[in-house]
């Protein structure tokens, strides 16, 4: 498996990473589906709404105040530093996280773009700034006097127009896409291995099980993402 992944990437000009919450489990980040997929006894798609949000900035806070307290005494893990060192070994690369962790950032990762925002920023709902946020106990508030909310996308919300553009014109000149760690339902991020496809890129997935994209790529490695990708970049860099 790992070999003849090995095999597909030593031909390649151009790479392509989508990463989902599976490469942050074994820093100790809980993932949002799955057996052991739940935040605090709810699911994404419970708090991650605009709605929710309008019926209970108190309650959506706490839960990203909650998760920001957990993220904050992790640390990347081999997978991400693997990442981390792949975009040194390809002349074009990109990765395209789907995760809100800062943890790509944290390994070293510089070519990258967060498709769902990130946990340590708050956007105000009046103004629209950004700005870097951790941890009040208060419901946040920006110095125009409006009512910040976390800066991540939530379900029904547009992503990120230039992320997903520069990230489309990447994968439609790909000659590998990788698939890591991710469920592969949530759109659009889950539109991806279909373009991939659509452009004749090799498609290689990464996880723990069987995804519904399994029987669709060309290789499918069923294991710990910081295992196997830290073996695909030492077996890569001995030649
Ligand atoms: C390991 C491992 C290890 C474990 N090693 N692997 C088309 C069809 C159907 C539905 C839609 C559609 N288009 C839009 C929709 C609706 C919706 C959607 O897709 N819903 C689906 C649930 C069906 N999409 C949206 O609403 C999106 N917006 C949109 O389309 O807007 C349209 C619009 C256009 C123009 C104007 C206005 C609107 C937005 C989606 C935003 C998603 N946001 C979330 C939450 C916010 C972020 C946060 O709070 O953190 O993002 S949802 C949640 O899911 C989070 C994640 O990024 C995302 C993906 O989850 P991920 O990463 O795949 O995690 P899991 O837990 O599902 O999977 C983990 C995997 O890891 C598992 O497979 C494990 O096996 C594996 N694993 N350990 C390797 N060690
Ligand atoms: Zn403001």
């Amino acid at each position: 498996m790992i070999g003849t992944a090995v095999k597909i990437l030593r031909t390649a000009k151009s790479v392509f990473i989508l990463t989902g919450a599976g490469i942050s489990a074994e820093s100790g980040v809980p993932t949002f589906r799955g057996s052991d997929g739940l935040w605090k006894n709810y699911r994404a798609e419970e708090l991650a709404t605009p709605q929710a949000f309008e019926r209970n900035p108190g309650l959506v806070w706490e839960w990203y105040h909650w998760r920001q307290s957990i993220i904050l005494k992790v640390k990347p893990n081999p997978g991400h530093y693997a990442i981390a060192e792949m975009e040194n070994l390809f002349p074009r690369f990109l990765l395209l996280t789907q995760n809100v962790d800062d943890l790509h950032r944290k390994a070293g990762s510089r070519k990258f773009l967060e498709i769902h925002g990130n946990i340590f920023r708050a956007r105000c709902t009046v103004c629209d700034k950004k700005i870097g946020h951790t941890l009040t106990p208060e419901l946040p508030h920006c110095e125009c006097g409006g009512l910040l909310r976390p800066d991540i996308v939530w379900f029904g919300e547009a992503i990120p127009q230039d992320v997903w553009s520069e990230s489309i014109n990447f994968v439609q000149q790909a000659d590998v896409v990788f698939i890591v760690g991710t469920s592969a339902v949530v759109y659009p991020a889950a539109a991806i291995p279909q373009i991939a496809r659509d452009y004749q890129a090799k498609i290689i997935e990464i996880n723990i099980e069987k995804t519904p994209i399994s029987d669709f790529v060309d290789l499918s490695i069923i294991g710990k993402s910081g295992e196997i990708l830290p073996k695909i970049v030492s077996e890569l860099k001995q030649t």
